[in-house]
């Protein structure tokens, strides 16, 4: 049988957390947001509120992990052939460097390039999923899905950057496969402070319509 920790102070209300059937999920937190120098750099983005979460989302990595829960990184990231990446994904922006262009920390946004990798402060474990996708969603064009349901797994706790786009974007596609999904907020960034602001109550409007938000404090307590 499921047993439930009430995270009682979660927007829009309390979220039943089942330590146990949870993963802790961590967007995208790869040198090419986060660092100066890197792709979302050279697209004009100010990246100090990205480096701003980093210990929050170390902290609550490293108690997830003490307690032995299954934690999953993922990385927005092409082939080098760039076979997965649409050429309007490519074109869009009109960016200083595109995906596949040669940027100060190799190819932009291509696996297995230094700026693909997750920042040093956030290394994945050997043990660890790591999970490339080729879209701003964490479950197009991979196998999430079918990894978690194999795990028993059914709330996901989102961490990483940026809110607005690819971690909503995730919390979009769990929702609507059948996950319960909690956004910490401290642990989250956008380059564009108001768009977090603004995603955190799109997510939570209408009684939790894609999912429920509470800050990292209120999660680690529930977990102690
Ligand atoms: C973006 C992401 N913003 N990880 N990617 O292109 O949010």
């Amino acid at each position: 049988m499921k047993t439930h920790t009430l995270i009682e102070a979660a927007k829009p209300f309390g979220f039943p957390l089942s330590i146990h059937s949870a993963a802790l999920i961590i967007i995208d937190m790869q040198r090419d947001f986060v660092e100066p120098g890197g792709f979302g750099e050279s697209l004009g983005n100010r990246v100090q509120p990205l480096q701003d979460i980093i210990p929050t989302v170390q902290k609550v990595m490293r108690c997830w992990r003490d307690r032995e829960g299954l934690v999953i990184h993922t990385r927005e990231s092409h082939l080098p052939d760039l076979t997965d990446c649409p050429v309007s994904k490519r074109d869009r922006g009109n960016p200083s460097l595109r995906i596949g262009d040669k940027g100060p920390m190799g190819r932009i946004l291509v696996r297995g390039e230094p700026g693909n990798a997750i920042i040093d402060e956030l290394s994945p474990l050997d043990n660890e999923l790591v999970i490339d996708k080729p879209g701003k969603g964490a479950f197009y064009g991979t196998d999430l899905h079918r990894l978690l349901q194999s795990l028993g797994i059914d709330q996901l706790i989102f961490m990483g950057v940026t809110t607005e786009v690819c971690v909503q974007t995730s919390m979009r596609e769990a929702n609507d496969r059948g996950y319960e999904c909690l956004l910490l907020e401290d642990a989250t960034a956008s380059y564009f402070p108001h768009f977090k602001q603004s995603t955190l109550e799109m997510i939570t409007a209408q009684g939790a319509i894609v999912g429920w938000t509470s800050t990292s404090e209120e999660f680690l307590k529930a977990i102690e």
